[in-house]
């Protein structure tokens, strides 16, 4: 990375079930990542948190006439709208924007935030996250943010969502092994391409991570990273809301990272999401995301 980069904590729980996700950019800082990067030859600077309400100070929202099926969707589009304008500024700073989670929902911001023409994405997921307000069976926001970028289904005329500057065809999930029915159908009927944990089991992660940066650079002229501790096996990255066994192995973590870092395609902005201290044995899955974050910011071993 030859840009300074910026952290941005989103400490944000609005979109998921389980508490504690909040606390992630907390526990990402005290895990080092500014020394991290800093001892890398990576410049750092820590913008601070974006302003998220907390839960007990919302009325609880059921009010479907309001917002459909997706909890606190007004009140994660002022969130993410937030986090688009610290991304905005970021970028036109010249400086590059890490985003700290914070759940999954935070991922519409930073994409709303990018100032690049036309990007592509991969998004390093156990979970498709394309639920929409429609097919959503938990009515949590973080089941439905590629969804919400891409415009699918309700989604398709929330302009603080559907991202104009991201075309289906430059977005490849990578690591799926659980999918709601809904998602599963909207993800076969998209330009979206899909890898499941089978096809790194086939094929291996470094081929099935250079097909996704492929699919990601052609013909865009910014890359955003999207990683979701859960991607991760529960072995390795305990602390997260929604752990699925079989998920990618350490090693396989860190060469898809230095993959990305290495990748042709401009790297414009990347989040890691979904890390939970409360659920976390000693801070070793924030720790990790330390260690995955540094790797793709270009941290080599030699
Ligand atoms: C399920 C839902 C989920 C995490 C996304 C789960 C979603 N598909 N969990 N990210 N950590 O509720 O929509
Ligand atoms: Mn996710
Ligand atoms: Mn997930
Ligand atoms: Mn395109």
């Amino acid at each position: 990375m030859d840009r300074q980069v910026r952290l941005i904590g989103a400490p944000m729980d609005l979109g998921a079930d389980r508490r504690g996700v909040d606390m992630g950019p907390s526990a990402i800082r005290y895990a080092g990542l500014a020394d991290q990067l800093e001892s890398a030859a990576i410049e750092c600077v820590d913008y601070g948190d974006v302003t998220v309400p907390r839960p007990e100070e919302l009325e609880p929202v059921a009010d479907e006439s309001v917002d459909g099926r997706a909890k606190y969707l007004a009140e994660t589009e002022v969130v993410c709208e937030r986090i688009a304008s610290a991304v905005d500024s970021t970028a036109s700073a010249g400086e590059f924007p890490l985003v700290l989670g914070g759940d999954h929902s935070i991922a519409i911001g930073t994409v709303a935030g990018t100032t690049a023409d036309d990007i592509g994405i991969v998004w390093f997921d156990a979970h498709g996250d394309c639920n929409t307000p429609e097919t959503t069976p938990s009515g949590n926001v973080h089941g439905m943010p590629l969804a919400a970028i891409l415009g699918f289904g309700s989604f398709a005329d929330t302009d603080w969502a559907h991202a104009s500057n991201v075309d289906p065809e430059n977005v490849a999930l990578v690591g799926l092994r659980s999918l709601d029915e809904g998602e599963r159908r909207r993800i076969q009927e998209s330009p979206v391409t899909a890898y499941t944990m089978s096809d790194i089991d086939d094929r291996g992660v470094t081929d099935v991570v250079e097909s996704a940066l492929t699919v990601a650079g052609d013909g865009t002229d910014g890359l955003h990273v999207s990683l979701d501790m859960d991607w991760l096996d529960p072995n390795e990255a305990p602390g997260v809301g929604t752990p699925v066994r079989g998920g990618v192995s350490y090693r396989e973590a860190h060469v898809a990272m230095e993959y990305v870092a290495n990748c042709d395609t401009e790297l414009c902005s990347m989040e890691v999401v979904e890390a939970n201290p409360i659920l976390d044995t000693h801070n070793q899955t924030a720790e990790l995301a330390c260690e995955l974050t540094a790797s793709a910011m270009g941290k080599r071993i030699l």
